[in-house]
């Protein structure tokens, strides 16, 4: 299997799963700076042009929550639950697209992706816009998990990799987690996964 990824949000989710289960995949960089996502080959992967991508056999398999579930499959591993758990997760998955990552995606695009892109400075409606809904949201977050150590209780699943995939970004994102306690809380348990902290391959760079 071959993932490609950048060191972004959405690549970061299937490559801290990855590592995570210890997949033995083949990592490839598509630097999207460089404009690699753009390339013929590259569209003929993915036509909407955009990471990650995993590609096992003839399945060039693209969207972050698919390629999650499809790598806890092909490890035989229990993230993508296949029983009644799967509506819960499910639940989390459309929620974190629809709000939750829909708005910190946001934050972290205006303050970590334009600066580093040269794409100009933050946009400071959508910020405004996106920080008020960031709070109504991580407030339905923060008391959901409250007394549960992850999204669906004591078993770590795909949902928690979406839904806390902005957090190690907090910072310079400017996200308010320290309003939020029992998401801090659980993004604290989270981070002592080395792969969560650490879900990018090193890259070399060339002689
Ligand atoms: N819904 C997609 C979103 C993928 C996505 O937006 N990837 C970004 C990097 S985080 C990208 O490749 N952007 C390049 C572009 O849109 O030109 C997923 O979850 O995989």
């Amino acid at each position: 299997m071959k993932l490609y990824y950048f060191e972004t949000l959405n690549p970061r989710k299937a490559c801290a799963v990855a590592q995570y289960l210890r997949v033995p995949v083949e990592f490839a960089r598509i630097d999207l700076g460089r404009g690699e996502h753009r390339t013929p080959e590259f569209l003929a992967l993915n036509p909407n042009g955009k990471v990650p991508v995993l590609r096992d056999g003839d399945l060039a398999l693209w969207e972050s929550n698919a390629i999650m579930c499809y790598l806890s499959d092909a490890a035989k591993a229990d993230l993508w639950p296949h029983d009644a758990r799967q509506i819960e997760v499910l639940r989390w998955l459309n929620w974190d697209a629809c709000h939750f990552t829909r708005h910190a995606g946001t934050l972290y695009f205006e303050h970590i992706i334009k600066p580093r892109l040269g794409l100009g400075e933050p946009a400071l409606a959508n910020v405004k816009e996106a920080m008020g809904f960031f709070r109504t949201h991580a407030s339905v977050l923060n008391d959901h998990l409250r007394g549960r150590k992850f999204l669906l209780g004591d078993q770590l699943t795909v949902a928690d990799f979406a839904v806390g995939i902005t957090l190690p970004y907090a910072g310079a994102a400017k996200l308010p987690i320290n309003e939020f306690p029992e998401v801090e809380r659980w993004h604290e348990r989270l981070a002592e996964m080395p792969a969560w902290r650490d879900p990018f391959p090193v890259v070399r760079a060339a002689a």
